[in-house]
This record gives C-alpha cells, sequence and structure tokens, in this order.
C-alpha cells in the first residue's frame, strides 16, 4: 500500500473548545506525520465545494452555517492506509454511538443541533482526499 494523505478538519466546536491540539496529538500519537497545516476563516463558497456530495440534504444548510461559525483548522496528514486510520481515530459520524477511544466518542456528543457538532471532518476516499487537499491547500 502506497503513502497516502488526508484532510483533516477541525470543526469550529473543536476550535471554540480547545481541542486543536488534542486532535493533533492523537493523529501524532498514532504516528501518521502531519505535512501541512492552516487556520482559516471558511467561506460559502468554499464549503459548498468542500461538500458539494451533501448539497440537498436536510442538513446542508445547518452543516454550512456551522462551519462558517468560527475559525477552522486545516491539515493534511500523511501515512500509510492514513485515509482510513484517520476515519477509525475520528469515530462514526454520530457522537452519541461513535466508540469511546475516538475522537467523537470521547469528545462530542449529541447538542440537540440541526446539524451533528462532531469536532473532525477526515477525508473517506482517495478521491476525496485529493479534491479535498486541493481546495483547501492549493487556492480556492
Ligand atoms: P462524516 O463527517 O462522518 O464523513 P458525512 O456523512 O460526510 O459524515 O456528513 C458530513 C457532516 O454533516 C457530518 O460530519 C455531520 O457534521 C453532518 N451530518 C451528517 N449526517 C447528518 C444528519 O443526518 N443530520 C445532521 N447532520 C449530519
Ligand atoms: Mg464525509
Amino acid at each position: 500500500m502506497s503513502i497516502e494523505k488526508t484532510l483533516v478538519l477541525v470543526k469550529p466546536d473543536g476550535v471554540a473548545r480547545g481541542l486543536v491540539g488534542e486532535v493533533i496529538a492523537r493523529i501524532e500519537a498514532k504516528g501518521y506525520k502531519i505535512v501541512s497545516l492552516r487556520m482559516l476563516q471558511a467561506d460559502r463558497a468554499l464549503l459548498e465545494k468542500h461538500y458539494a456530495e451533501h448539497q440537498g440534504k436536510p442538513f446542508f444548510e445547518p452543516l454550512v452555517e456551522f462551519m462558517m461559525s468560527g475559525p477552522i483548522v486545516a491539515l493534511v496528514a500523511e501515512g500509510n492506509r492514513v485515509i482510513e486510520g484517520f476515519r477509525s481515530l475520528a469515530g462514526v459520524t454520530d457522537p452519541t454511538v461513535a466508540a469511546p477511544g475516538t475522537i467523537r466518542g470521547d469528545l462530542a456528543r449529541d447538542q440537540g443541533t440541526k446539524v451533528v457538532q462532531n469536532i473532525v471532518h477526515g477525508s473517506d476516499s482517495p478521491e476525496s482526499a485529493a479534491r479535498e487537499i486541493a481546495i483547501f491547500f492549493e487556492g480556492k
């Protein structure tokens, strides 16, 4: 298996709660290498591109609003099977049932909001990773 790169976002809830270091520490403790990092305030155009697959879903607008609600941290992590590996570190989408030991399972819960607030994003395939890294690190 060749070395992969994945896009990780610390979402506004994670930044607001001071969990940037915790997320980075877990990625590094697992043994992945952080090769790019930036903090930004995402705008609607960027988020509509990033979340294009979710256009039309009931949570799309709340998701965009939530992701614009404060600064986020974008980073690229590298390593063998890092795409699958970071998804495993993150846990499943719904933090209520995400396994303890995962980022979402340990650090997030249902907040009763229209969009699930779950601390992190991680690319779900090599194609998504390439597309998302380009959005956040190769100009908008
Ligand atoms: P993922 O982040 O685990 O890959 P996706 O299905 O790609 O999950 O959804 C993107 C984000 O949209 C999720 O992380 C979560 O914040 C939100 N989301 C996904 N499904 C729902 C839903 O059914 N209700 C509310 N928010 C959702
Ligand atoms: Mg996803």
